[in-house]
């Protein structure tokens, strides 16, 4: 599947309060659903990892270079 239809249909299904970002909330869900329980534990690391410019949500752009990094 195409990179950018991916992260589309990440932020559909993740994206519950449909406000164009995923905050902490929605991430957490969505690195639940992704990694699983490894994940969880890493969960505060990656996003802050990818909030690149530290808005405290994950944009389109950053979840994208989060789904290149971790080849989700
Ligand atoms: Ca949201
Ligand atoms: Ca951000």
């Amino acid at each position: 599947m195409e990179i950018n239809q991916w992260v589309d249909e990440l932020f559909e299904v993740f994206d519950v309060d449909k406000d164009g970002v995923i905050n902490r909330g929605e991430f957490v869900e969505l690195i639940d659903c992704l990694l699983q329980d490894k994940g969880i534990r890493m969960c505060e690391t990656i996003f802050n990892k990818f909030d690149t410019n530290h808005d405290n949500s994950i944009s389109k752009d950053e979840l994208k270079a989060m789904v290149i990094e971790l080849a989700l």
